[in-house]
């Protein structure tokens, strides 16, 4: 019988045998994944835990919060405040940072995180998950703020998130590929069940939301309707399509089979660049899909070389099978 791999010992070879990961990190790695235990139980009991529906409040972003959203953000809050290797936090769930209390030692590393998105799936029972970024708190005195965490994606030191679906399941780079962990609820661990994730470079399946076509620019546009033109049409193949309105969960199939994401910037808001937010989803989900081989761009640029203004700015994200994702940026360069 093959010897199943914990997530702690992958974490410690990848401390130990390629010196990739200090050993702060790989605690707060292995604290963050004990907090998606915690919320994937909270999860998993639905209307059975009382955690179902509105929370009757509002986040930063204007959208209600679901009772899940908050539950989720305080796991990981306290989980992570305790221990050391952190300075301070950044959530889409919280106006401004979270910086580590005086009564606890603080740390060198910064966590931004969605701490449960697709909260719109909640309440009926479809896929939704937590999103993860690390990066480090810039040398210099004085204590953290805001304007620290606003760092390329480029610089994160680990990345990933964990999707409470029909298995719950950890997905993370720290920059040598991108390893994914299943839970065992009998062990309550999560075991390794695969290694070095890669994105095949084409895909006949496309993941965008088609009620907002008539929203799009003339590239998005051009290349949602070659797609549909199949194999009669320009692409000479046909595409199938696919929308869960979770992101981890797009995310997710595109790993495992491939395929091209796109939320892109349209004319129902158009002084915001796009839906998702650059520090706390692009980027975490560019650096997986880069790590496996795939791209992420918002058109124009590399998700990863985009430089933040603010903490909870919004971008436009084309990610997913290389090759698709050159032709989109192609046809933003065309026009
Ligand atoms: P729409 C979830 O609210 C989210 O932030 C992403 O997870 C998802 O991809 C997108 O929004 C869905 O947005 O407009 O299709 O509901």
């Amino acid at each position: 019988m093959t010897q199943k791999i914990s997530l702690t010992r992958y974490l410690v070879e990848q401390q130990r045998i390629d010196g990739l990961i200090p050993s702060q990190l790989r605690l707060l790695l292995e604290v963050v994944a004990r907090a998606c235990k915690s919320i994937s139980q909270a999860v998993n009991k639905g209307a059975l835990g009382g955690v179902l529906g509105s929370a009757e409040s509002e986040n930063v972003q204007g959208e209600i919060q679901k009772k899940l959203d908050i539950i989720a953000n305080e796991v990981l809050i306290e989980a992570n405040e305790w221990g050391g290797h952190l300075a301070a936090m950044a959530s889409e769930e919280m106006d401004g940072i979270y910086v580590v209390p005086n009564r606890y030692p603080q740390g060198e590393y910064l966590l931004l995180f969605d701490p449960l998105d697709g909260s719109s799936n909640i309440d009926v029972n479809v896929s939704i998950g937590t999103i993860f970024s690390v990066l480090t708190k810039p040398e210099g005195g004085g204590g953290v703020e805001a304007k620290d965490f606003l760092q390329t994606g480029s610089k994160q030191v680990a990345a990933g998130y964990c999707i409470y679906g029909p298995q719950t399941t950890l997905v993370l780079t720290v920059g040598d590929g991108v390893a994914m962990f299943t839970l065992d609820r009998e062990q309550g661990s999560f075991v390794l069940t695969q290694e070095k994730m890669r994105v095949p470079a084409d895909t006949q399946e496309f993941a965008i939301n088609m009620s907002n076509m008539r929203h799009w620019a003339a590239p998005v546009k051009r290349y949602v309707d070659e797609c549909l033109q199949g194999k009669d049409g320009p692409r000479g193949k046909d595409f199938n399509m696919r929308w869960i309105a979770s992101m981890v969960a797009d995310v997710h199939r595109i790993l495992t089979r491939g395929g091209v994401f796109m939320y892109p910037w349209d004319a129902r808001e158009p002084h915001k660049p796009g839906k998702l937010r650059l520090m706390y989803e692009a980027n975490p989900m560019g650096w997986l899909i880069e790590q496996a081989g795939g791209a992420a761009s918002n058109g124009q640029q590399r998700i990863l070389d985009i430089v933040p203004s603010q903490l909870h700015e919004r971008v436009s994200v084309i990610l997913g099978s290389k090759n698709e994702v050159e032709r989109i940026n192609n046809y933003h360069r065309q026009i």
